[in-house]
């Protein structure tokens, strides 16, 4: 049961009014997050997030929380000078009795609390391709909000998060080692990124030689990592800021693209369903370049594509990785998921190298 998992834990952080429930979500790859309801004296109810953090991927998880006051100061303040509301817009932390923003219990775990932000849906799938645009708009718009920040004030949470070289590296590892004996039947597998490692090594290339620019950015840009307002249907908040460090624009939307233009899950076991849906690819395209247009250069507009199968090609990477590693770092749902994920980014990958010309095409037809 949830509530006896938590107990200790939820005594240690300055709630408002009476528990009443928790319940887990469960969208999540990394952290444990629960939904904790309380009742105010007004009867009214208050909700708040609850999230074990994931020490495997994060070693530091105060260096971690620095970081993310840190980002979230910023946009506040930009947000202000914007005479924008904040109401709603950005991560609201609750202090722990231990007097900071986490609580480090007595079997080494930690813990961090934000308040629910209400009326508000953080979509696993897309139900109305218009939510996709917002998307790209509040992507754009955490871009744009951090396009001042001091990267060098930010820890990398998990260094090398997106070089995709190392990323490789720590692949050939993994075959090399087999520590779960289960490479001997992955042969396809293997090849086929062996056969995409120059490409994989693109964006760091054009980095280091000037022609990208470094930015502060998100890099887990999933759909389900922006809340859409209920009411307005416009994106409200851009929240799990865990891995924002520095990084390349193209990762951003890359991995946005990977997880929303896709025609079904990112763990679809049937890989006849797995495609391309253009029309998401462009809503999300225009939103996010509206909101940065004074800032991306032409450089970085052109690569927007390379961004989609760099990012898509690194994570079906990291998911064969994991399930040869015996699934030490994502969450799994039953014995093979690692493996059918790789699958099926494998497949979303094949597809987009298709699109490619088409996705080109389009991108470069917003250079002005
Ligand atoms: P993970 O790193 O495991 O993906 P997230 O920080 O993204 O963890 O949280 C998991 C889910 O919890 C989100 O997709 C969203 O549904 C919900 N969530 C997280 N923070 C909030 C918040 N402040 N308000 C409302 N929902 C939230
Ligand atoms: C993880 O935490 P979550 O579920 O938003 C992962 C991302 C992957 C994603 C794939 C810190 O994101 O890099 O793209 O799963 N986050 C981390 O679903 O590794
Ligand atoms: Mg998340």
């Amino acid at each position: 049961m949830i509530y006896n998992d938590i107990k200790h834990i939820i005594k240690q952080f300055a709630f408002q009014g009476k528990y009443i429930s928790a319940e887990e979500l469960t969208s999540g790859n990394i952290n444990s997050t629960y939904v904790l309801k309380y009742e105010q004296a007004d009867g009214s109810c208050k909700r708040y997030i609850l999230q074990k953090i994931n020490t495997v991927a994060f070693k530091n998880p105060h260096e971690l929380m620095t970081n993310i006051q840190l980002v979230v100061n910023h946009i506040t303040a930009a947000m202000a000078r914007s005479k924008v509301d904040c109401d709603r817009k950005t991560l609201e932390f609750i202090c722990s009795k231990q007097g900071s923003y986490i609580y480090h219990d007595d079997n080494n775990q930690y813990w961090r609390s934000y308040v629910f932000i209400d009326d508000a849906v953080a979509y696993d799938s897309i139900e109305d391709p218009q939510h996709f645009y917002e998307a790209g708009r509040g992507f754009g718009e955490f871009q744009k909000y951090l396009f001042d920040f001091p990267a060098d004030k930010l820890t990398a949470t998990i260094p090398d998060f997106h070089n995709t070289t190392k990323r490789f590296y720590a692949f050939v590892a993994a075959v090399a080692e087999d520590r779960a004996g289960r490479v001997a039947s992955l042969e396809k597998e293997i090849d086929f990124f062996f056969d995409r490692r120059k490409m994989m090594n693109k964006i760091l290339a054009l980095t280091d030689a000037g022609v990208l620019p470094e930015r502060v950015t998100h890099n887990d840009t999933k759909l389900n990592n922006v809340l859409i307002d209920n009411t307005t249907g416009k994106a409200l908040c851009v929240i799990d800021l865990d891995t924002v460090m520095s990084g390349s624009i193209l990762y951003d939307y890359g991995d946005a693209i990977r997880y929303g233009a896709s025609t079904a899950a990112e763990d679809e076991a049937d890989l006849t369903k797995i495609g391309v849906d253009m029309n998401l690819f462009r809503l999300f395209t225009d939103g996010f370049v509206s909101e940065i247009n004074h800032t991306i250069t032409d450089a970085e507009i052109e690569n927007l594509p390379l961004g989609v199968l760099v990012i898509t090609c690194e994570l079906a990477m990291r998911f064969l990785t994991d399930y040869i590693n015996g699934d030490e770092y994502f969450k799994v749902k039953y014995p093979e998921h690692n493996l059918v994920r790789a699958h099926a980014q494998m497949k979303l990958l094949e597809e987009f190298e298709k699109h490619y010309d088409e996705m080109q095409d389009y991108v470069c037809g917003l250079i002005k």
